[in-house]
């Protein structure tokens, strides 16, 4: 694990002390991390250091994770989506950008102009692969850790106000970050070290109220989502001979079933129950004519390295995502399914470095 360095803290509280302004952006389409770290954040800058703090996203989340913001802060968030002036006027007036869950501004989809075109000081705080560090006058970046949550989490515990002790962070802060750290491991079954749970103890003894996190998170589906997953597991899911399984929701099945932005949260992960699954996929049609593309994998399979070669994306090593577009031969499902299968085929064929 590598230490955060000291300067770096003091650089960062020197950059907040000096900021009148401070904006916080994370990747497109927003996650429960994406969501919990920013949130942290801003709770942090406002309620300790009597900041000024915002929250500029590229679109808006699913409802499944709107818990993980308090009312008021949730209702302050900018959308470029929903409103591009005001999100982009907020850019331009802030002196200090700092970005979460997301390796740089080209992750963060139409707000990428605005953050590139600001002169702010710019704070970099990640957990993925490949940082776009020159963008950046601070970098944290590490990809031993679970999430960003929890390495904002380690940061703000280096604050000099926080004295290592999380009961000193504001209470929604320490909500945030548990949350935002439950989505990411996927309620502590992957990507877990001993510091995110030296985390999570550290926010249970603060009193983070652990229980109703899981009852929103896991306990709050519609019927419609269950029956959604049995159709996908039972009628839908294909197993290629190498044991790549996939699913795939086209705009039928989503209507179908009434399906809501968020409500497939988590069916990835499904088929790698089954021991002879090496890497599970879902696409979900999206409106804007392509599919979106997760990819899980069991350890020794680059989920990362597949996303990348096949579906122009990335992510970490063994949960990654991308796109795979309308045009070129692909109209629909079945097409889509075929692409897959060549894929699959040429990704295990050829193991020699591009899937270790
Ligand atoms: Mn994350």
């Amino acid at each position: 694990m590598t230490e955060i360095r000291k300067d770096d803290i003091d650089r960062l509280d020197g950059m907040i002390d000096g900021a009148s302004a401070v904006t916080i952006v994370a990747h497109t389409r927003p996650d429960g991390d994406a969501l919990g770290s920013c949130t942290a954040m801003l709770c942090y800058l406002a309620e300790k250091r009597g900041k000024d703090a915002a929250i500029a996203f590229s679109e808006p989340y699913g409802d499944n994770i709107s818990f993980i913001a308090p009312r008021k802060v949730r209702d302050g968030i900018f959308f470029h989506s929903l409103a591009p002036r005001e999100t982009e006027a907020r850019i331009a007036a802030s002196d200090l950008i700092i970005c979460l869950d997301c390796n740089g501004f080209s992750r963060t989809g139409n707000l990428e102009k605005a953050l590139t075109a600001s002169e702010a000081a710019k704070v970099l705080i990640d957990h993925h692969i490949g940082p776009e560090t020159e963008s950046f006058g601070l970098v944290f970046s590490r990809t031993d850790v679970s999430s960003a949550s929890e390495m904002l989490y380690d940061i703000l515990m280096e604050m000099p106000d926080i004295f290592g002790n999380a009961s000193n962070l504001p209470k929604r802060s320490a909500y945030a970050l548990m949350a935002g750290m439950t989505t990411d491991t996927n309620n502590f079954a992957n990507s877990v070290g001993g510091g995110t749970l030296a985390m999570a103890s550290g926010l249970l003894e603060a009193g983070v109220d652990r229980e109703s996190i899981l009852r929103r998170l896991y306990h709050g589906s519609r019927i419609n989502r269950l029956n959604l997953m049995g159709y996908l597991l039972h009628e839908n899911m294909e197993i290629t001979p190498e044991g790549t399984a996939f699913m795939i929701i086209d705009k039928d099945i989503r209507r179908r079933f009434g399906m809501r932005e968020g409500e497939t949260e988590g069916f990835v992960n499904i088929p790698l129950c089954a021991a002879r699954i090496r890497l599970s996929m879902l696409l979900t049609e999206d409106e804007a004519g392509y599919f979106r593309v997760s990819v899980r994998s069991r350890s020794g399979t680059s989920a990362a390295r597949f996303a990348g070669r096949f579906f122009s994306g990335g992510g970490h090593e063994n949960a990654a995502g991308g796109k795979l577009f309308f045009g070129g031969g692909i109209t629909g499902r079945a097409d889509a399914a075929e692409y897959i299968r060549k894929a699959s085929a040429e990704f295990f064929m050829k193991p020699c470095k591009d899937n270790v």
